[in-house]
Protein backbone atom coordinates (compact mmCIF):
# COMPACT_ATOMS: atom_id res chain seq x y z
CA UNK A 1 0.00 0.00 0.00
CA UNK A 2 1.04 3.44 -0.72
CA UNK A 3 -0.14 6.49 0.77
CA UNK A 4 -0.26 9.74 -1.31
CA UNK A 5 -0.02 12.96 0.66
CA UNK A 6 -1.89 14.85 -1.80
CA UNK A 7 -4.22 18.26 -2.43
CA UNK A 8 -5.78 18.77 -5.59
CA UNK A 9 -3.30 20.60 -7.81
CA UNK A 10 -1.65 20.00 -10.92
CA UNK A 11 1.38 18.21 -8.91
CA UNK A 12 -0.64 16.53 -6.90
CA UNK A 13 -2.58 15.04 -10.13
CA UNK A 14 0.29 13.82 -11.34
CA UNK A 15 0.83 11.36 -8.98
CA UNK A 16 -2.78 10.45 -8.61
CA UNK A 17 -2.84 9.92 -12.64
CA UNK A 18 0.62 7.87 -12.74
CA UNK A 19 -1.23 5.73 -9.58
CA UNK A 20 -4.53 4.98 -11.19
CA UNK A 21 -2.58 4.55 -14.55
CA UNK A 22 -0.31 2.00 -12.97
CA UNK A 23 -3.15 0.59 -10.87
CA UNK A 24 -0.96 0.59 -7.77
CA UNK A 25 -3.60 0.22 -4.40
CA UNK A 26 -3.16 3.57 -2.34
CA UNK A 27 -4.74 5.75 0.24
CA UNK A 28 -5.19 9.76 -0.08
CA UNK A 29 -3.52 11.38 3.12
CA UNK A 30 -4.96 15.04 2.81
CA UNK A 31 -2.24 17.64 3.43
CA UNK A 32 -4.25 21.04 3.16
CA UNK A 33 -1.47 23.74 1.98
CA UNK A 34 -4.21 26.09 2.65
CA UNK A 35 -4.47 25.69 6.07
CA UNK A 36 -0.36 25.38 6.41
CA UNK A 37 -0.38 21.23 7.28
CA UNK A 38 2.51 20.95 5.06
CA UNK A 39 4.39 22.56 8.08
CA UNK A 40 3.58 20.11 10.23
CA UNK A 41 6.83 18.00 11.48
CA UNK A 42 5.22 14.91 10.70
CA UNK A 43 4.82 15.78 7.14
CA UNK A 44 8.31 17.43 6.93
CA UNK A 45 9.67 14.27 8.23
CA UNK A 46 8.81 13.18 4.79
CA UNK A 47 9.05 16.22 2.22
CA UNK A 48 11.25 18.37 4.03
CA UNK A 49 10.65 20.91 1.51
CA UNK A 50 6.78 21.18 2.90
CA UNK A 51 5.34 20.13 -0.62
CA UNK A 52 3.05 18.31 -1.67
CA UNK A 53 2.73 15.69 -3.23
CA UNK A 54 4.54 13.17 -1.38
CA UNK A 55 4.48 9.42 -1.17
CA UNK A 56 5.18 6.42 1.47
CA UNK A 57 5.63 3.21 -0.20
CA UNK A 58 4.94 0.52 2.56
CA UNK A 59 5.96 -2.46 0.15
CA UNK A 60 9.14 -1.00 -1.26
CA UNK A 61 10.61 -3.96 -3.78
CA UNK A 62 13.70 -4.36 -1.78
CA UNK A 63 11.35 -5.72 0.99
CA UNK A 64 12.53 -3.03 3.66
CA UNK A 65 10.73 -0.88 5.86
CA UNK A 66 8.57 1.79 4.35
CA UNK A 67 10.13 4.10 2.03
CA UNK A 68 9.38 7.89 1.62
CA UNK A 69 9.54 10.07 -1.50
CA UNK A 70 9.22 13.77 -1.89
CA UNK A 71 9.29 15.52 -5.66
CA UNK A 72 6.66 14.71 -7.82
CA UNK A 73 9.45 13.73 -10.82
CA UNK A 74 11.00 11.93 -8.22
CA UNK A 75 7.80 9.89 -7.48
CA UNK A 76 7.19 9.65 -10.94
CA UNK A 77 10.56 7.69 -11.55
CA UNK A 78 9.97 5.99 -8.34
CA UNK A 79 6.23 4.45 -9.54
CA UNK A 80 7.94 3.38 -12.89
CA UNK A 81 10.89 1.69 -11.69
CA UNK A 82 9.13 0.17 -9.26
CA UNK A 83 6.14 -1.40 -11.78
CA UNK A 84 8.70 -1.83 -14.99
CA UNK A 85 6.21 0.83 -16.69
CA UNK A 86 5.81 3.85 -17.95
CA UNK A 87 9.39 4.27 -18.60
CA UNK A 88 11.23 2.50 -21.15
CA UNK A 89 14.05 0.25 -19.78
CA UNK A 90 16.63 0.38 -22.56
CA UNK A 91 19.44 3.63 -22.92
CA UNK A 92 17.73 5.46 -25.50
CA UNK A 93 14.58 5.36 -24.28
CA UNK A 94 14.40 6.36 -20.71
CA UNK A 95 17.48 8.89 -21.29
CA UNK A 96 13.79 10.46 -23.80
CA UNK A 97 11.59 9.83 -21.14
CA UNK A 98 13.72 11.51 -18.58
CA UNK A 99 14.61 14.86 -20.69
CA UNK A 100 10.75 15.05 -20.86
CA UNK A 101 10.37 14.51 -17.20
CA UNK A 102 13.00 17.21 -16.18
CA UNK A 103 11.23 19.66 -19.33
CA UNK A 104 8.42 19.67 -17.15
CA UNK A 105 9.60 19.68 -13.78
CA UNK A 106 12.54 22.30 -14.74
CA UNK A 107 10.76 24.23 -17.12
CA UNK A 108 6.74 23.94 -18.13
CA UNK A 109 5.64 23.27 -14.48
CA UNK A 110 7.26 26.33 -12.63
CA UNK A 111 6.55 28.67 -15.03
CA UNK A 112 2.91 27.63 -15.52
CA UNK A 113 2.35 28.38 -12.12
CA UNK A 114 4.84 31.55 -12.05
CA UNK A 115 2.77 32.76 -14.96
CA UNK A 116 -0.74 32.28 -13.56
CA UNK A 117 0.73 34.00 -10.75
CA UNK A 118 1.92 37.24 -12.88
CA UNK A 119 -1.38 37.09 -15.17
CA UNK A 120 -3.38 38.21 -11.47
CA UNK A 121 -4.53 41.81 -11.38
CA UNK A 122 -2.37 42.45 -8.72
CA UNK A 123 0.95 41.28 -10.96
CA UNK A 124 2.76 44.12 -12.76
CA UNK A 125 2.42 43.70 -16.43
CA UNK A 126 6.54 43.82 -16.87
CA UNK A 127 6.34 40.81 -14.35
CA UNK A 128 3.64 39.05 -16.52
CA UNK A 129 5.84 39.75 -19.35
CA UNK A 130 9.51 38.46 -18.30
CA UNK A 131 7.65 35.41 -16.96
CA UNK A 132 5.51 33.65 -19.43
CA UNK A 133 7.07 33.30 -22.93
CA UNK A 134 7.91 29.73 -22.01
CA UNK A 135 4.75 28.88 -20.43
CA UNK A 136 3.46 29.91 -23.86
CA UNK A 137 5.99 28.43 -26.06
CA UNK A 138 6.57 25.55 -23.87
CA UNK A 139 3.47 23.03 -25.07
CA UNK A 140 4.26 24.36 -28.57
CA UNK A 141 7.48 22.43 -28.41
CA UNK A 142 5.94 19.23 -26.89
CA UNK A 143 3.39 19.27 -29.41
CA UNK A 144 5.99 19.59 -32.14
CA UNK A 145 7.67 16.51 -31.22
CA UNK A 146 4.96 14.66 -30.25
CA UNK A 147 3.25 14.74 -33.28
CA UNK A 148 6.41 13.60 -35.27
CA UNK A 149 7.17 10.53 -33.52
CA UNK A 150 5.76 7.51 -31.34
CA UNK A 151 6.30 8.04 -27.14
CA UNK A 152 9.13 5.52 -26.05
CA UNK A 153 6.22 5.29 -23.00
CA UNK A 154 3.64 3.92 -25.42
CA UNK A 155 6.02 1.13 -26.12
CA UNK A 156 6.50 -0.39 -23.37
N1 LIG B 1 8.85 20.70 -7.31
C1 LIG B 1 7.77 20.24 -6.46
C2 LIG B 1 6.73 21.31 -6.36
C3 LIG B 1 5.58 20.91 -5.46
C4 LIG B 1 4.76 22.11 -5.09
O1 LIG B 1 5.05 23.24 -5.50
N2 LIG B 1 3.73 21.87 -4.30
C5 LIG B 1 2.91 22.96 -3.83
C6 LIG B 1 1.48 22.79 -4.30
S1 LIG B 1 1.39 22.59 -6.07
C7 LIG B 1 2.93 22.98 -2.32
O2 LIG B 1 2.86 21.96 -1.69
N3 LIG B 1 3.03 24.19 -1.75
C8 LIG B 1 3.03 24.35 -0.34
C9 LIG B 1 4.03 25.41 0.08
O3 LIG B 1 4.76 25.95 -0.76
O4 LIG B 1 4.10 25.69 1.28
C10 LIG B 1 7.19 18.95 -7.02
O5 LIG B 1 7.16 18.81 -8.26
O6 LIG B 1 6.76 18.08 -6.24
Amino acid sequence: MIDLYYWPTPNGWKISIALEELELPYKVVPVNIGRGEQFKPEFLAISPNNRMPAIVDHSPVDGGGPLSIFESGAILLYLADKTGRLCPKDLRGRTEVVEWLMWQMGGLGPMSGQAKTSASPAASSSAADSRSPTARAGPGSSRTTASARTWPSSRT
